[in-house]
Parts: C-alpha cells; sequence; structure tokens
C-alpha cells in the first residue's frame, strides 16, 4: 500500500544466487543453529536441528522467490491468481530439496552432523490448510505451475489451526485442534507491510456527484485488517519460485491507538481479540455447505485482501488505466468459496475506481474462471440475503443487479420459457431466499469447467443444463491431475530410483514418458526389482501398522486400502460390508481363498456428520472381531490408521497393492487419490466414476477392476423406484452380513449401536451399496485370483505407472493454460 512497501536499498545486493557446497550448506545450517536460534551442540533439540535445516533451505528458496517476482514485473507479465479457501500443502522440506536440486547435498551434510532426513523431515508438521481433494489439487497446481514456470499465485487463509488431529479411542473419532504454528513455520515470511483493511456491516449510502453521476458508498461498517504471510513455491529444477500468500486476520484496532485511550481498555482488547478469530481455524467440512456467518466472513476476508493485492500490483504498471487488465490478470476460482470475488471487482472497479457498469462488467468476466467440484446438492454454496445483505450491504445491491440484467438477457434468450428464469435465478426464491453461489459464478466467468470427463459431462446435461444451453462455449473439461514430484520422487524414492534406471529421468517433468516402461513389464529381472521395492515399502508399512495399531500384519497379504475423507458417498461402507462377507466366507471354510488380505481404511469424518462418525466406530468394532478372532489365522486383518493427511498418505500408497475407489457412479467428481495409487503400482477397483473411467482408459481394461452400475444405470435405478430391502431379501450372503451388523455381533455392550446405519441401508440406501454388492464380491474375488499369481500382478502393477501418464497435473495446468488463461511461461535466468 503506502511507501512503506517501497524499497530503499540503493546498493546492489543481486549478486548470483548462494553457492550450493555442502561446506556452504554446513555453514548455513550452523549459523542459522548459534544466531538464528541461539543454540549450541548441548542445547538444540530435535526441532531446533529441523528449524536450523529447514532455514537453511529456505535461504535458498528466498533469492530464487525475490528474483522471480522481480522477473514477473520487469517483463510486465500476465499473471494467473489460483484463489483457494483450502491448501492442502503437507510438509515442504524434503518436497523444497527435492525441487532446489539439493537432496544428495542435504543428505550427506545432515549425516555429518548426527542428524538424518528423515529424522528432520518427522519433526515437521503438515501444513493442513484443507480437508480434502479440492485442498490437496491446489498444492499440487501450486507445484506444476511454479515447475511450468507461469508467473502464478496462490493465494488463501492462513488458518491459525487447520484440519483437526484425529485420534481413536474406542473405535471413535476424537477431534483435537492442530496446532501447527504453535512452533513457528520456517517456511512462511511475515509480510507486515502488505496490509489491508476489510470492510463488514453497515449500509450503503447513495448520492449523485457535481457531474450527476450516481454514487455509491459504503458507510457505518467495521474493519478487520488482512496481513500477508507468503510461502515460497519452489519448481521442479528451475529457478522459478512463486509465491503463496495467505492472509490472517488483525484487528484494525492495532493500527489506531486511540482507541486504547477511549475509557474502556479492556473491551477494546476484547473487542481486538474477537476479530482475529476470522482466522483462527479451517471449516472442517468436506463436500457439505453450511451457511455460518463466520464462514462467510473468511470467504470474504480473504477474496477482499486478494483484489485489493491484485489491483495494487496491476497499478504499479498501468496506473488508472484498466483497459489492460483483463489481458494481464486471469484469476481461477477454486469451487464457489471465494466466487464474492466476482460482485466484490464490480465494486472496486465502480465505487472506488469510477468505471461504469459496462466497462467493469466486461473486465470482470474476461478475467474471471471457474472450476467447479462437487455435484452433491448439499455442497452448493447457497448463502441467505438476510446474511449477505447484513454482512455485505454493497455487494446484496450488486448481485441483485447483475442478476436483474442478466435474467433480462435469459428472457431475450428464451422466449416464453417462464421456468427457465426460475431455474437459471442466482437469486432462489422461497421463504428463506437465497444466493446461489454456484450460478453467479457461471454468470460472472469466462470459463466452467468440471474436474473429470465424466463430471463435466454431468455438469452440462444436468447441473447447469440451462446455462450450458445459453453459453456452450463456455463449458470445458479440465481432468484433474496430481504432481509426480511429491507422488512419486518424494513418497517412493526406490519406485522413482528403478524408472529412472530404466527410462532415464525426464518423466519427472514430463510423465507421459511412462510410457516407456511398458516393455519392462515382461522383463523378469527388471521385475523382480519391482516387487522388491513394493515389498519393502509394505514392510514399513507393517511396522508403523504394529506401532500404532498394535496389529501385526503380512507383508505378503494384499495391501488393500481406502483412504479418504468418510462420506456415504465414497461408500466405505460397503468396503466394510465386503470384509464382514469374506470373514463369513472364511470362517465356514479358511481354505476357500488363498489369498492374505489386510484392509486399510484412513480418513476423517466432519466433526458434527453424525452417520461418518458411526461409520468410523463400525469399521473398527468389525476389526477387532475379526483380528482377535483365531480361526481366521491371519488370513484377514482389518486396520483404521488415524490421523489420515497427506504424510500418512505419503506411507501408504507407496505401499499399496490394491486401491478402493468405489463411490457410487455419478458422485465423485474426480478422485484424486485414485491417480496417486495407479502412479505407485497399485491396482485399482472401482466403479465407472470421475476419473477412474480415465484411467481406465490409459491403463486398459485387463491392468483394472471395474464393477457395479455406470452413472446411466444408477440413474435409471433411481427413477424406477429403486428398492433396496429386495436384495436384501435375496442375497443370502448380504443378508448374513447385514444381520450381523443389525443384531449386535460387532457392538455386543450395545446390540442397537449400528440400527442407524442398517436401517438407512435398508430403507433407502441412497447410494445403491445394495445394487453394487454382488459385482463388488465378484469383483473381489478376481482380485484375489489375480495377486497370487505374483507375476501377473507385477505385470499389471507396471502397466499401472505405465499408463499413469496423463495424470500429471502438469497436463491439467498446461490445458488450463491454453484454453483458459493464455499466459506466456517466464524462465528465471540463473
Ligand atoms: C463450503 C461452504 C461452507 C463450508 C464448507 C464448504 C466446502 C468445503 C470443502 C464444500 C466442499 C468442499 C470440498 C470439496 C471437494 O474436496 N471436492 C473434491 O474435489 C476434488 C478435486 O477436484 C475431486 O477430485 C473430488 O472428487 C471432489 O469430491
Amino acid at each position: 500500500m503506502h511507501n512503506s512497501q517501497e524499497s530503499v536499498i540503493k546498493i546492489e545486493i543481486d549478486s548470483g544466487f548462494k553457492c550450493k557446497s555442502r561446506d556452504s550448506i554446513k555453514k548455513s545450517i550452523l549459523n542459522h543453529l548459534t544466531y538464528t536460534l541461539s543454540k549450541d551442540k548441548f542445547s538444540a533439540t530435535k526441532l531446533d536441528i529441523y528449524m536450523s535445516v529447514a532455514l537453511a533451505v529456505k535461504d535458498y528458496l528466498s533469492e530464487r522467490w525475490s528474483k522471480t517476482q522481480r522477473t514477473y514485473h520487469n517483463e510486465k507479465a500476465k499473471r494467473v491468481y489460483y484463489l483457494s479457501l483450502e491448501f492442502l500443502m503437507g510438509k515442504s522440506f524434503l518436497n523444497s530439496l527435492v525441487n532446489l536440486g539439493l537432496y544428495d547435498e542435504f543428505n550427506d551434510v545432515v549425516k555429518e552432523l548426527g542428524s538424518s532426513l528423515e529424522e528432520i523431515d518427522a519433526a515437521e508438521f503438515d501444513a493442513g490448510l484443507g480437508n480434502g481433494g479440492l485442498g490437496r489439487l491446489a498444492a499440487c497446481f501450486l507445484d506444476s505451475m511454479a515447475t511450468m514456470e507461469l508467473p502464478a499465485y496462490g493465494y488463501g487463509i492462513r488458518y491459525e489451526y487447520g484440519i483437526f488431529f484425529q485420534r481413536i479411542a474406542n473405535g471413535y473419532q476424537i477431534e483435537t485442534p492442530d496446532p501447527w504454528l504453535r512452533y513457528g513455520s520456517p517456511w512462511e515470511i511475515p509480510r507486515p507491510e502488505y496490509l489491508y483493511p476489510v470492510k463488514f456491516y453497515g449500509y450503503v449510502q447513495t448520492s449523485t456527484d457535481a457531474e450527476g453521476k450516481y454514487i455509491c458508498e459504503w458507510k457505518g461498517f467495521s474493519d478487520v485488517m488482512a496481513m500477508a504471510y507468503d510461502i515460497p513455491i519452489p519448481g521442479y529444477k528451475n529457478n522459478t519460485v512463486n509465491n503463496l500468500r495467505l492472509w490472517a486476520a488483525k484487528s484494525s484496532r492495532d493500527f489506531d491507538l486511540s482507541y486504547f485511550n477511549h475509557g474502556n481498555y479492556e473491551q477494546a482488547v476484547s473487542d481486538k481479540v474477537i476479530t482475529e478469530t476470522l482466522s483462527k481455524v479451517l471449516y472442517p467440512n468436506d463436500n457439505v455447505f453450511e451457511g455460518k456467518e463466520l464462514r462467510l466472513k473468511q470467504e470474504y476476508f480473504f477474496v477482499s485482501a486478494t483484489l485489493q493485492d491484485i489491483v495494487r500490483r496491476y497499478k504499479k504498471s498501468h496506473a488508472k488505466d484498466f483497459s489492460r487488465f483483463s489481458d494481464m490478470n486471469a484469476i481461477q476460482l477454486n469451487d464457489t468459496h471465494p466466487a464474492i470475488a466476482i460482485a466484490e471487482l464490480m465494486r472496486l472497479l465502480i465505487d472506488i475506481e469510477g468505471l461504469s457498469w459496462d466497462e467493469s462488467w466486461a473486465i470482470t468476466t474476461k478475467t474471471f474462471a471457474y472450476t467447479n467440484h462437487t455435484v452433491l446438492p448439499e455442497a452448493l454454496e447457497r448463502w441467505s440475503i438476510g446474511l449477505l445483505a447484513k454482512v455485505l450491504p454493497r455487494h446484496i445491491q450488486i448481485i441483485f443487479e447483475i442478476n436483474s440484467r442478466f435474467l433480462s438477457e435469459v428472457a431475450g434468450k428464451f422466449p416464453g420459457d417462464n421456468n427457465i428464469l426460475g431455474r437459471m435465478s442466482i437469486i432462489e426464491e422461497g421463504e428463506d431466499k437465497k444466493v446461489s453461489m454456484a450460478n453467479l459464478a457461471i454468470v460472472g466467468s469466462h470459463s466452467v469447467n468440471g474436474v473429470s470427463a465424466l463430471h463435466s459431462g454431468i455438469i452440462k446435461d444436468t447441473l447447469f443444463k440451462d446455462f450450458y444451453l445459453m453459453w456452450p462455449e463456455k463449458f470445458n473439461n479440465k481432468t484433474n491431475g496430481i504432481t509426480p514430484r511429491r507422488w512419486l520422487t518424494v513418497c517412493n524414492p526406490a519406485l522413482s530410483n528403478l524408472i529412472t534406471e530404466a527410462i532415464g529421468e525426464e518423466w519427472v517433468k514430463d510423465l507421459s514418458r511412462l510410457k516407456k516402461l511398458t516393455p519392462f513389464a515382461v522383463d523378469s529381472s527388471f521385475c523382480e526389482k519391482w516387487e522388491k521395492v513394493k515389498v519393502e515399502n509394505k514392510n514399513r508399512l507393517a511396522e508403523y501398522i504394529l506401532k500404532t495399531n498394535g496389529v501385526k500384519v503380512d507383508p505378503q497379504s494384499i495391501f488393500d486400502c481406502q483412504i479418504k475423507r468418510i462420506h456415504e458417498y465414497k461408500r466405505q461402507l460397503l468396503n466394510v460390508l465386503h470384509a464382514i462377507s469374506l470373514y463369513n466366507i472364511l470362517k465356514e471354510n479358511p481354505k476357500a481363498i488363498n489369498c492374505k488380505r489386510t484392509v486399510i481404511f484412513g480418513g476423517k469424518a466432519a466433526p458434527g456428520y453424525y452417520t461418518a462418525k458411526l461409520i468410523i466406530k463400525l469399521a473398527n468394532s468389525v476389526a477387532d472381531v475379526i483380528n482377535n478372532d483365531p480361526a481366521i489365522d491371519d488370513k484377514l486383518k482389518i486396520v483404521f490408521l488415524a490421523n489420515y493427511g497427506v504424510s500418512l498418505a505419503e506411507k501408504i500408497i507407496p505401499a499399496a497393492n490394491l486401491s478402493e475407489q468405489i463411490s457410487t457412479a455419478g458422485t465423485e467428481a474426480s478422485g484424486t487419490g485414485n491417480m496417486k495409487f495407479a502412479l505407485n503400482g497399485a491396482l485399482t477397483i472401482g466403479t465407472l466414476d470421475g476419473a477412474n473411467v480415465e484411467i481406465l482408459e490409459e491403463v486398459g481394461k485387463d491392468n483394472i477392476f471395474i464393477f457395479g452400475h455406470d452413472s446411466n444405470e444408477v440413474n435409471q435405478l433411481k427413477s424406477s423406484g429403486y428398492c433396496s430391502y429386495n436384495y436384501y431379501n435375496s442375497i443370502d450372503s448380504l443378508k448374513q452380513t447385514i444381520n450381523m451388523i443389525s443384531s449386535g455381533f460387532f457392538s455386543r455392550d450395545d446390540a442397537n449401536r449400528f440400527k442407524p446405519i442398517t436401517d438407512s441401508l435398508l430403507y433407502n440406501d441412497h447410494y445403491l451399496l445394495f445394487a453394487d454388492y454382488e459385482s463388488y464380491m465378484e469383483t473381489q474375488r478376481q482380485v484375489e485370483k489375480e495377486f497370487v499369481d505374483k507375476k501377473i500382478w507385477t505385470r499389471k502393477s507396471v502397466f499401472n505407472v505405465a499408463g499413469s501418464g496423463k495424470f500429471s497435473s502438469d497436463r491439467t495446468i498446461a490445458e488450463y493454460n491454453s484454453d483458459i488463461w493464455r499466459l506466456k511461461p517466464v524462465p528465471i535466468k540463473p
């Protein structure tokens, strides 16, 4: 903002990057230990070691960060801004080393200092600033954008508490706060000079100025300051370090000292605490909307600070000429969570910059693009008009105006069709009128995309059908991807090295090259090494399971993994039903199946989601019975691993044989865990849902286990009066399984504990578990047959990795860039 942001240093400090020699690295670490942390070798704790090593890494990031930002400015590059309420970054230490190309150097130096990269990595907290898929996608995109040398910025909130920690006590989920900032983060750079006021509440005063121009002024508001914290985002082995800017709420009272002198000092301090709650905690809901005032304020808080920052940066090169704004800036909305930005940019351009409505609207729609991540009706954001009008009085006016102009356009396009106006209106009529943020995002953007081919099709044909008829050219697909750096190089070094030995290292930046592995699938010495890597990864996970759960699992058994948020649509329950049925088969005849199985669950339930929490208790109760039944003779083990997150995923995925992707067809927009498993050589058992459809296309039908109804069949079943009870009655093993649950076989202390689950399956079964049960069971028997033939399985494992090239987020980002953002890459010179 003010001149406090201008540099005053006149001397030349740009004399090339720091030396990467082991000697300088060692010096730098010891300097940080001695001078930054004031510790010595006697007083240094594990945390101090981590901090000083991380700060040494950060030094390499900082110089590249400055150079990158300066280059973008000097070259007047077009930028993309990725706005998201969630960035699920995980740990940064190993990832930074890999991307900086300093892994071997640091590895040697920390060994010399008596530590290890593994030990240092263990001391880091995950940055868990997200719930699940949407937040992790944002983190993968940042890595890809930096790797592809795109002038890109992430913008979000610096939550003091990320996604809660999960413990399992007596089989139940217990939530505790995530204190990731308790010891400070070595990766963030506070920027107290980047500070913007954000207004809330108050009213709008209208008047006409001297030239007769209509003026709106926001009055009587209270404000909160947004302060920037920057996190460096290094590209893979280039000199690009992009920026993730997260906003923290600070009381505006801190900047108005007179306030504390007004008599009521204690009240003043307590007001300050209240305003700072804004960025305290991430809402732990995944795929469900909750219309809380504080959440709305979080959304507007970060949007308002972000747009002020974008406009400030634009004005540095263009002053008050906004005619080039959309040529210089693209803004991607990660779902509708930041969609209030559409009304906010209109407000800034009209009320603050003095542009006309039409000019402002042209700029806005050319700048914004919207990505939809879910079709579940309960996840769509629909804010009540009353709440919006109270918190954002000017924005509600702007939204009404956008809507009225838009509806005139609709009426012109579809004359005589009255229903269509109601369906497309941004304002939903009814007792409690609502603003549909999805409709606002579509109307205010030039691009609307889904996240897999199937999902984008559903958006066009069903969810946003009317909008598609009106503007077919706006709609497009961008199939999700994952970054191969974190999800292979970092988390599975042994497999990465084996792949590099076979086909060279170019795959890390061009994942389509994994195709070259195909011939190795029939090379027996290669396959032996491949199998050995998987077994070693499984041994490591088995040790972890023994340590955390006290359960001994056989590393030779098939590691069958379902790790993701707990949600009914993802059907963890179907997996549990299978485990019980398998138990029954083995009880009847222990020789019936000669493939040992370890079923691994991980995932958090939203704290307010009763059924999801009961599913966790059921999984743990079933595990207790089966794991302790001597008649099962270790042929089947079930474990629920607590506190699933990015770091636990990095342990589990490299050790997996089977990836469970079993959502009801048509419900999972894409899935990205499915891609991580395939890239690490697991085979998928899945429905034709989300990106599973495209994984099938890439790996071929012989290398994936597809079961169940497809999305068309799901729709047919539902519209023809689906009755789950009939399946229960006609499938014996299903009946037996359900009866065991409902009669208290897994809940001896409370026979009715799981009644809510069995009743909902028997009398509703919204997600069609019973309809897919038989097909799932048969397909699991096929899995067992193929797993016991190690040669066949390993070959298919190699084919899965070879077929995963499409699922790099580099490919996804390249598509966003060529179809939507149209940025030129800006290489950063050494
Ligand atoms: C909205 C308003 C208020 C409170 C919470 C929310 C909210 C928060 C998170 C709504 C939805 C989400 C998360 C959605 C999500 O993670 N969707 C997933 O996105 C992935 C990336 O595209 C897909 O792969 C998954 O299929 C999809 O479920």
